[in-house]
């Protein structure tokens, strides 16, 4: 181990007591982690170490977002380079060859008439942004009476208030306010009755989507300016469009004028075996959004991603600044070189489409737990799972946070979110460690009460 490692590993030692620790935790139960901290201190490839040299293999790539798995040294150098050569450059007014160089290779790997990106820092960022031009455009068409923002319940847009309000998690939004006017939300597509077990896209729901028909003419059609949706749930845990439902909104929003965004800051770059859900779904938005595995995670990024003729509408405008939004960060040189590093990882190693050869080992494995104690439901699409526990009686996610912490000390990092486990591991993972993720879930489930 190299020293400025092992100086860390001292640092963040588990002995310290970080019960009166400054950093305020994010989605944390900050009271409860502070007495039985679980540092990470260090990471490389499928794998972390804990800051007791204890090795994890990672389940959840990072945060569903270090897609080629973790300290590739492409990736390494290139931030280490560019942070020495220009730490920062505006884009305000000014600009840097690395974010135009980013830019044309993000758009080289997009779906067709998807040359344009628009730089932020999150998915966050990038919802919020994604609604603003969204809204921007029926102006600038002469179409500023399309107000109203359309999300789906479940839905996850990330925390900033554009977000939360389309979004459809109650815990997230309940404490806030409504945050923006004129926003509605479609049921979600989560129906266990009929669909539970399911591999890959479910066989019904379709139906689901004509919800966006009845918000039609209740509102009248002519006052929506957007539809967003994650095309898989991904925070909600993991539900895969049912057959035909991604089509059916589609059809509706075009037939309406109204824009589809895809929220792609999970499954875009390669989680579902595809560069992103569009193409593995068949079904073209006019806006999608990326952020995660953008730059795998090395340096904070994300993008709107812009349908040619959209962006071509601003531009028609009178000379002039054509929008009226942007980040101090929007195109940070840092994040620039990781993307394009990242970008070239992928490539170099095909992660981008090598999901689509391990999605039929991967979905063995996590069907196989079905039979085991407490599981309800199994879920999968890509390299992306879920296995939702029955709660226990009175106390929602106690069940799923009691395997999680089996798991974790059995040597694997899985995610948990209500009392469901989900499962995202690097697309560098191998067959053999996914059957390790699994059979430690079902070793840990035999003895959560
Ligand atoms: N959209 C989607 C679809 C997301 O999944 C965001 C927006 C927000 O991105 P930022 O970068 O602002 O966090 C996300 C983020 C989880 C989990 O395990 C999911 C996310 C973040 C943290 C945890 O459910 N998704
Ligand atoms: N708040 C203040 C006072 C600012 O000056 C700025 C940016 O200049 C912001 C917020 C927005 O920060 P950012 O561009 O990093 O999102």
């Amino acid at each position: 181990m190299n020293k400025r490692a092992e100086s860390q590993l001292t640092q963040a030692s588990p002995q310290k007591d970080l019960r009166s620790s400054a950093f305020w935790m994010p989605y944390t139960a900050n009271r409860q982690f502070k007495k039985s901290p679980r540092l990470l201190a260090r990471a490389e490839g499928m794998y972390y170490w804990t800051a007791d040299g204890r090795q994890l293999l990672d389940g959840q790539a990072g945060l569903w977002c270090v897609n080629a798995g973790h300290c590739r040294p492409k990736i390494v150098e290139a931030v280490q380079k560019q942070v020495a050569q220009m730490d920062f450059a505006p884009t305000f007014n000014m600009g840097h060859p690395v974010a135009f160089e980013f830019a044309e290779r993000l758009a080289g790997i997009a779906p067709e008439r998807f040359s344009r990106v628009f730089f932020t820092n999150s998915g966050s960022e990038s919802a919020d942004t994604a609604l603003k031009i969204a809204l921007a455009f029926h102006r600038a068409r002469g179409e500023g009476q399309r107000f109203r923002l359309i999300g789906r319940e479940r839905g996850y847009h990330g925390v900033n208030f554009g977000g939360m309000a389309v979004g459809g998690i109650p815990a997230n939004r309940k404490v806030f306010g409504p945050g923006v006017a004129g926003v509605d939300h479609i049921r979600h597509t989560h129906d266990p009755q009929r669909n539970a077990f399911s591999k890959g896209q479910p066989q019904h729901g379709a139906e689901f989507a004509e919800d966006l028909e009845k918000l039609c003419a209740f509102h009248d059609p002519s006052t929506i300016a957007a539809v967003i949706v994650e095309p898989v749930a991904g925070s909600a845990g993991v539900l895969a469009p049912p057959q035909g439902y991604l089509q059916k909104l589609r059809e509706i929003c075009t037939k309406h004028g109204i824009l589809l965004i895809f929220d792609e800051v999970i499954t875009g770059f390669g989680r579902l075996g595809q560069p992103f859900a569009s193409q593995r779904f068949g079904v073209m938005p006019d806006l999608f959004t990326v952020a995660k595995g953008m730059t795998n995670g090395t340096v904070p990024m994300g993008a709107v991603y812009v349908k040619d003729s959209i962006y071509e509408s601003f531009m028609d405008a009178p000379e002039g600044i054509e929008l009226f939004h942007g980040y101090t960060y929007s195109g940070h040189p840092l994040a620039c070189a990781a993307g394009i590093a990242t970008l070239d990882t992928y490539a170099d190693e095909g992660l981008l489409t090598r999901g689509a050869s391990l999605e039929g080992h991967f979905e063995k494995c996590i069907h196989a737990l079905k039979g085991a104690p407490h599981v309800i439901d199994v879920r999968n699409v890509g390299l992306m799972g879920a296995v939702e526990l029955q709660p226990r009686a009175g106390q929602p996610g106690a069940r799923a946070y009691e395997a999680f912490l089996k798991v974790f000390d059995a040597g694997v990092l899985v995610r948990y979110t209500g009392d469901t486990l989900a499962f995202s591991p690097p697309l560098i993972v191998e067959k053999e460690q996914i059957d390790r993720i699994f059979s430690t879930v079902a070793d840990a489930l035999k003895s959560v009460s």
